[in-house]
């Protein structure tokens, strides 16, 4: 029997998924049973012995590197992630993946004693830690003289941003100069949140945009300036909030922490006013402070060099926004009520827009209710419908923050992004926003997964192919490890002939294209494929797409409008007649007259995101994968069906089998010697020689053609090694340098 005594552990089977854990007690009448880790009781029956398996000592209290689980199964890693974050434990190994789980809570661990533990220690000296990811970081980059980049992936809500914050709170802390540069950098995140990071449902502050923040550090290692690149910003939250999801934090916060006299000047009133702002009906966010946050984000504007005038500017055309939004248009054929201005009954006056967007009301007026087009001889103008003014407003408002949006990152470049000069390495941060699957999706939510598929190859190439392929190049005995490969769904999207996204871009070039023939059009090409899941009948417009983290189901209805991205000329005139700088400024290069095809949103995506692999390819990646352990954005509450499916789609299992069997650190032989002579004993000069002496019966390493192969606890070994060794040295001169005086 296997089940001996009281505070024994074992693996039941818990019918659906994986097994689960369950300690042995004693019941009242002196009767063994079973509690597992969710509580429950199992009474322990002759028949169903069967199903209960010793479990192994490395998963009763759990471990710092899954590496080291004696049972590498589902069940096992799913459990040393439960016991963990049960004692608040949130960060665990995988090697030198870090997997974080979501505490939902503020957590003592990240002070500047923290700080100071961490840095310049090598990975696993110390229990698991974003620092400690941050510092492997800043020594490679110094060691190796090679661009690091960490990749941090993970669904809505499982702590992407947060992550990429303490990273960039440690690497200007351990740069060491508390100057103003490393200030900057951190004052930038506060604004990008407040115009690029909304309430959803999934996440209370969550990023609308991807970003990647390349630091540059002189070679001493400090701080030089920095670039912050941004992905795609979901512009139509501006106009529309699915329920219970707010619009951008940046227009809560204006209306409740500015003074009543500047919104007099805006003629400004309560969010509970706005058309834009309570779509979802929820203006307020539990647990943020739109006061504070206001004050928080007006002083960070200062740090960025903002004067107090371009925040004045953007005030203006905010309210301009949220104004517009209460545009009411009437009739068939839309009119604006010109004089229906008492009480603000019908919307607002359009004088209101005069201050504002330092226009015309009148032309506005004009813009905002009628096309004009050529014919073959002449220019006409032409009424349009409510619906249609509707839409170009719309499409007027999200150019507007788009612009903004993108005026405001590139201002905060001027002030942190300083040329080279010292010749410099980095450390960039990619902090994107995560994969997504609501009720209802959207074209946003495609361009979202698609690049969190481009995210999830990345990390499939690294962790497996380019690993096994090298281990075959150097001739390294290894035995093949399957992995599950997003590959093709990549293709289907992006690469194939007439891919999805091509298809898309072309319908929306294509005059006549409409929702319908795009959908016609994917059905035919991929319908036969099992990736793209065509609708089930003619009248449905929803598809679907198997993604690696999930199915996700479509609304093709709005794509190819969302995509075209297009304002009509007559705003674009507008804005040109405009006194108001920032609106000209924002709006610089859309010359009306343009011949150039204005490209769309996914074409545009696309490129920024190819660019940004580009970048990535180059550098020594790290991986941070976050872990949502709730729905409901409680700590303490571990849903062990949701955290395995995310360990699953994430490929965690394959990651900690190739880590634990694979030599993920090496060096050729040169780089080796260069760096660890220091350690040899012996007068032959060899890098076995060194490994043979300091990682004595420590695990295996290899020698291939040209490389070393080690674990990455290898290299702590070796790295510490050699910190002792050259203290020693120091101290030796130090001594014969003392003896002289
Ligand atoms: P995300 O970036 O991964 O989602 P966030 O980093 O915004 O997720 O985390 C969501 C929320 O979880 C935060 O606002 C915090 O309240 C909490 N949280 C996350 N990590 C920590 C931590 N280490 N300590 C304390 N609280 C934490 V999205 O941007 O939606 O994909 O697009
Ligand atoms: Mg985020």
């Amino acid at each position: 029997l296997i089940i001996s005594q009281q505070g024994d552990f074992v693996w039941v089977d818990s019918g659906v998924g994986v097994a689960i854990g369950a300690e042995v007690t004693v019941t009242d009448t002196g009767q063994l049973q079973l509690i597992d880790d969710e509580g429950k009781e199992h009474k322990i029956k002759k028949k169903t012995e069967g199903t209960i398996r010793p479990m192994h000592p490395t998963s009763v209290k759990g471990v710092d590197d899954m590496i080291r689980l004696g049972d590498l199964n589902e069940a096992g890693l799913l459990r040393n992630l439960l016991v963990r974050h049960k004692e608040g434990i949130i960060y665990t190994y995988t090697g030198s993946i870090l997997v974080a789980v979501n505490p939902y809570q503020l957590l003592p661990i990240y002070t500047t004693e923290h700080v100071h533990m961490y840095t310049d220690r090598r990975l696993g000296e110390l229990p698991p830690h974003v620092f400690s990811i941050a510092d492997s970081c800043f020594f490679n980059m110094r060691r190796n003289r090679k661009n690091q980049c960490c990749v941090i992936s993970g669904e809505s809500g499982a702590g992407k941003t947060e992550n990429t914050k303490l990273m960039l709170q440690f690497l200007s802390a351990v740069s060491g100069q508390h100057s103003w540069i490393e200030q900057q950098i951190l004052e930038a995140n506060p604004i990008l949140e407040a115009f690029g990071n909304a309430k959803t449902v999934r996440n209370d502050n969550s990023s609308r945009f991807g970003k990647y923040i390349d630091i540059n550090f002189t070679k001493g290692g400090a701080i030089e300036g920095a670039r912050v690149d941004q992905y795609l910003l979901e512009k139509s939250r501006v106009c529309r909030q699915a329920p219970e999801e707010r619009n951008y934090h940046i227009f809560y916060y204006m209306l409740m922490g500015m003074t009543a006299e500047q919104k007099k000047i805006l003629s400004l009133g309560n969010a509970a006013e706005y058309n834009y702002l309570t779509m979802g009906n929820c203006t307020s966010c539990e647990g943020r402070d739109d006061v504070k946050e206001y004050a928080h984000f007006r002083s960070a504007l200062k740090v960025l060099m903002f004067t107090e005038n371009d925040s004045w500017e953007i005030s203006k055309l905010l309210a301009a926004i949220l104004h517009l939004g209460n545009v009411d248009f009437e009739g068939k054929e839309s009119t604006i009520q010109w004089d229906a201005c008492s009480g603000g009954l019908r919307g607002p006056c359009l004088t209101v827009f005069v201050p504002l967007l330092q226009v015309d009301p009148k032309a506005l007026g004009k813009s905002l209710t009628q096309r004009s087009f050529m014919t073959a001889r002449e220019s006409v103008t032409k009424a349009l419908t409510s619906a249609q003014a509707v839409d170009g407003r719309d499409a007027f408002v999200k150019a507007i923050y788009g612009r903004l949006f993108l005026w405001v990152v590139d201002k905060i470049n001027a002030a942190v992004y300083k040329p080279p000069e010292d010749s410099q390495q980095s450390i960039g941060l990619l902090d994107i926003f995560g994969f997504e699957n609501f009720t209802k999706n959207s074209f946003e939510q495609l361009c979202i997964n698609f690049a969190n598929e481009q995210l999830q190859q990345f990390f499939v190439k690294h962790v497996f192919k380019l690993e096994q392929e090298e281990y075959a190049r150097e001739n390294i005995v290894w035995k093949k490890i399957d992995y599950k490969d997003n590959q093709c769904t990549l293709d289907v999207l992006a690469n194939k002939p007439l891919n999805m996204l091509a298809l898309i871009d072309e319908e929306s070039n294509f005059p006549k294209g409409t929702d319908t023939t795009l959908l016609q059009k994917m059905n035919q090409v991929h319908g036969k494929g099992n990736i793209y899941i065509p609708p089930k009948n003619n009248h449905e417009t929803e598809f679907g797409i198997q993604h690696f983290a999930g199915k996700v189901y479509y609304d093709s209805k709005g794509f190819l409008e969302k995509n075209r991205d297009a304002l009509s000329s007559d705003l674009i005139q507008l804005v040109e007649t405009s006194t108001n700088k920032l609106l000209k400024q924002a709006f610089q290069d859309q010359a009306p007259d343009s011949k150039k095809r204005v490209p769309t949103l996914t074409g545009q995506f696309r490129q920024s995101l190819d660019s940004l692999m580009k970048t990535l390819t180059v550098c020594q990646p790290y991986f941070i994968r976050c872990i949502k352990p709730n729905d409901f954005k409680k700590p303490m509450l571990f849903d062990r069906e949701l955290c395995m499916r995310q360990l699953r789609y994430s490929g965690m299992m394959e990651t900690i089998r190739i880590r634990k069997a694979g030599y993920p650190v090496r060096y050729t032989f040169d780089e080796f010697l260069t760096r660890y002579r220091v350690l040899l004993k012996t007068k032959e000069k060899c890098c076995e020689s060194i490994c043979e002496t300091v990682l004595a019966g420590e695990g295996d390493w290899k020698t291939g053609k040209t490389k070393i192969f080690l674990k990455d606890f290898h290299d702590t070994m070796l790295e510490v090694e050699r910190m002792k060794e050259l203290h020693e040295k120091a101290l030796l001169i130090q001594k014969v340098l003392r003896g002289y005086k």
